[in-house]
C-alpha cells in the first residue's frame, strides 16, 4: 500500500541518505568510529524513521536493494574521507535478517568493497541477536564475512535471546550494549551491575565493548570506570548528515 509503493520509488528518487553518529574511544577521547544510520526523506511523507520502513522493506524484499545501497554509500563516503585526509576510522552499517541470510551476501559485499577501493578493515557490520535463528548457519556466514576483512558487531546486546551461546560461537569483534541498560545506570544498581557484568564477560572473551545511548557525563564516568572501550550517544553527538558530521569531526579535539 502507500508506504510500500513510495518505498519502491524512493531509491530512484534519491530519497535515502546516511547519517553518521560518532563513536568515542574511552581512553583517548578521540574518534573511534561512526555508525551509519539510514534516513528516508520522502517527498510525500516527510522524514520517516527506519523503525517504520525497515519492517516494510523486509516484508517486501526491498531491503535487499536498499541494504546494498547502504553498503555502497557507506564504503564510498568513508573512502572519500580517507582521500580527503580525515582521520581513518571504521564506519558500521546495520544488516537486517534478510540480508544476513541472502545467499550471495558475501559475493555482493566483496564486489562493493573492491569497487569502492576502501580497505575492508574500515567497514563494520552490525547484526542483532534476534536475527540469528540457527547458531551453526549464522557462525558460518559470519566467518565468511570476516574473511572479507570486515569487522562484526553484535548490536542491541542483552535484548535478544541465547546471548551467551552466540557470544561464544560467533566471530564477533564488538559487542554493543543496548541503550536500555545504559539509560538508568546513574540511579539503578541493577542496571549498573548488568552493564559491569556484560563488559567483564565480553572482555574475558576478547570482545571489545561499545556502549550505546550515552547521554550524560555520569554515564561516561561509570562506563570509563568499567573499562568500556567505546562510547556512542547524544552526549557526544546525535546522528548527523555527512557534511555536519565533518564539521563535528573538525571541531572535536
Ligand atoms: O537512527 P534510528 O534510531 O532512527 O534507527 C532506528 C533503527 O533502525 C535502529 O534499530 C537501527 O539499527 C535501524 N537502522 C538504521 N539504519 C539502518 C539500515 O541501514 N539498515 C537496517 N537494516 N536497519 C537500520
Ligand atoms: O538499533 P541501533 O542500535 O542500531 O539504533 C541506534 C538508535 O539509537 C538510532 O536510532 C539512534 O538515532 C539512537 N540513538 C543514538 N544515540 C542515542 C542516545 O544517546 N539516546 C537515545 N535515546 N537514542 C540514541
Ligand atoms: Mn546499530
Ligand atoms: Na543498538
Amino acid at each position: 500500500f502507500e508506504l510500500e509503493s513510495l518505498l519502491r520509488k524512493a531509491m530512484d528518487r534519491n530519497e535515502f541518505s546516511l547519517y553518521y553518529q560518532p563513536q568515542i574511544d574511552t581512553n583517548s577521547n578521540k574518534i573511534y568510529g561512526a555508525e551509519a544510520l539510514l534516513r528516508w526523506h520522502s517527498r510525500e511523507l516527510g522524514l520517516i524513521s527506519p523503525n517504520e520502513f525497515i519492517p516494510v522493506a523486509e516484508e517486501t524484499g526491498l531491503i535487499v536493494p536498499i541494504g546494498e545501497w547502504v553498503m555502497k554509500e557507506a564504503c564510498r563516503q568513508n573512502k572519500e574521507w580517507h582521500d580527503r585526509h580525515f582521520p581513518k576510522f571504521p564506519v558500521s552499517i546495520n544488516l537486517s535478517i534478510r540480508q544476513l541470510y541472502q545467499t550471495d551476501l558475501v559475493e555482493r559485499l566483496n564486489k562493493i568493497i573492491q569497487e569502492s577501493g576502501l580497505d575492508p578493515k574500515y567497514l563494520e557490520l552490525e547484526i542483532t541477536e534476534s536475527m540469528t535463528m540457527d547458531t551453526e548457519t549464522t557462525s558460518l556466514i559470519l566467518c565468511q564475512l570476516k574473511k572479507s576483512g570486515v569487522k562484526i558487531s553484535m548490536d542491541d546486546f542483552g535484548t535478544g535471546y541465547s546471548s551467551l551461546n552466540n557470544l561464544k560461537k560467533f566471530p564477533i569483534d564488538y559487542l554493543k550494549i543496548d541503550q536500555s541498560f545504559i539509560k538508568d545506570i546513574a540511579v539503578n544498581d541493577d542496571d549498573r551491575d548488568i552493564v559491569a557484568t556484560i563488559i567483564m564477560l565480553a572482555h574475558n572473551l576478547k570482545i571489545k565493548t561499545i556502549a550505546e545511548g550515552v547521554e550524560t557525563s555520569e554515564h561516561v564516568q561509570f562506563l570509563k570506570s568499567q573499562d568500556c572501550n567505546v562510547l556512542q550517544g547524544y552526549h557526544f553527538s546525535k546522528p548527523l548528515p555527512a557534511k555536519d558530521f565533518e564539521k563535528w569531526l573538525i571541531n572535536w579535539n
